[in-house]
């Protein structure tokens, strides 16, 4: 079979890094698109270096799009560049909207104008659903969100959708839900609560601050979702995809399996609840439906909840422990 060529937005990030290694045991030629920064941040993707290439480009810049896309002549187009820190987005609505909305329809136009057959996924999020009003959510689930980031997903979302009807662009967009891993970004609850732990445990802190304890999440494992994304290209039809685990857990619920990890009951006395982590607008619940994408996809997720979070601890011990 002739091997593919994609290029995947945002590789550094969490999901870049791991659809990167997948692609690559598939035989893909695989071109990551970075931003220029005044540091390269390749914490996630160090040990890709020799094995694709890094292409410069902004999703703020229609221009740096076209150049990539004619350069490397893509089967496969991945969009996972993005904003993605909900907190962020309300203190960067506008930059929020530029990348997460505007930077998807640059894509979408590069793609149109190319006159080229390239597949397009779009990261598309279960923040849209937001103040939700269904659930579990599925594909159908009307949306409702309560962020600049999700308000700004949701345009991507419709404007991917809107590409492939007027279009006819095989254009796809996965509706992920949270999804964490030992490569997480450490703004984010999961790794922030997991490096928390290592820390105290190790004796280099005595809590962690956090915000809104209450919210329930379907938290899966990354590397099981960016096998959907992959998979989503490879049908006949293009089309949009809940991919989730049907389990909801509490951020308390988190830390503690986090702390019982490291042999600690009492959680709480290692914990403070700060208001500078608490949201103008709160996504209180989100549970996922993803029978479509077992059915169609064959997807299933392969790492439990709890698995996960042993995980996630155990490398955050390892990586602070050789650091003492
Ligand atoms: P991540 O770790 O934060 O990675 C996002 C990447 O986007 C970073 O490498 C970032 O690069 C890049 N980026 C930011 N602005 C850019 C720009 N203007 N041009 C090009 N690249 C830019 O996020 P992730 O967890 O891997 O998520 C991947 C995608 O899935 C995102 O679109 C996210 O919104 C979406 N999503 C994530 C989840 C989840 O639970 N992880 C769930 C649903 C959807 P810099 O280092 O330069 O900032
Ligand atoms: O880990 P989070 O920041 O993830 P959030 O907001 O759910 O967004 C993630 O998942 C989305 C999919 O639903 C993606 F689209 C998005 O890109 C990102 O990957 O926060 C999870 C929950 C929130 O309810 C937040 O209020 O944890 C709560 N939380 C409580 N204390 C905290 C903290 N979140 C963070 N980041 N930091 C805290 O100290």
């Amino acid at each position: 079979m002739e091997s593919k060529t994609a290029i995947i937005t945002g590789i550094n990030g969490q999901d870049g890094s791991y659809l990167a290694d997948l692609l690559l045991k598939k035989g893909y030629t695989v071109y990551g698109m970075e931003r220029r920064c005044s540091r390269k941040n390749r914490v996630n993707t160090s040990h890709l270096e020799d094995k694709i290439t890094f292409i410069n480009g902004d999703l703020a810049d229609q221009n740096s799009l076209l150049r990539c896309i004619k350069e490397c002549n893509p089967d496969e187009v991945y969009n996972l560049g993005a904003m993605s820190f909900v907190g962020e987005s309300w203190n960067t609505p506008e930059t929020t909207s530029d990348i997460n909305a505007l930077g998807v329809l640059r894509i979408l136009e590069t793609i149109r104008e190319s006159g080229k057959n390239i597949k397009f996924y779009q990261a598309s999020t279960s923040e849209m659903f937001g103040k939700v009003v269904e659930t579990p959510q599925r594909e159908t689930t009307p949306f409702y969100p309560r962020s600049p980031y999700g308000v700004a997903k949701l345009y991507g979302h419709w404007i991917t959708k809107n590409y492939r009807e007027s279009y006819g662009l095989f254009a796809c967009n996965g509706i992920l839900f949270n999804h964490e891993s030992e490569r997480r970004g450490k703004e984010f609850v999961t790794r922030k609560i997991s490096d928390g732990v290592a820390k105290i445990k190790l004796g280099l802190a005595d809590h962690i601050s956090l915000g809104n304890l209450d919210a329930k999440r379907d938290w899966g494992y990354a590397p099981d979702y960016v096998e959907a994304m992959w998979a989503m290209l490879q049908q006949d039809t293009p089309d949009d995809y809940v991919i989730a685990t049907g389990e909801c857990y509490s951020i308390r619920d988190f830390l503690r399996k986090s702390f019982a990890c490291v042999g600690i009951d009492n959680w709480e006395d290692y914990v403070k609840q700060d208001k500078r982590y608490m949201r103008p607008a709160e996504v209180d619940y989100l549970v996922g439906d993803a029978s479509k994408a077992k059915d169609v996809l064959g997807w299933e997720p392969t790492v439990s909840f709890d698995e996960m979070v042993a995980k996630m601890v155990s490398h955050d011990l390892e990586i602070l422990g050789n650091l003492k």
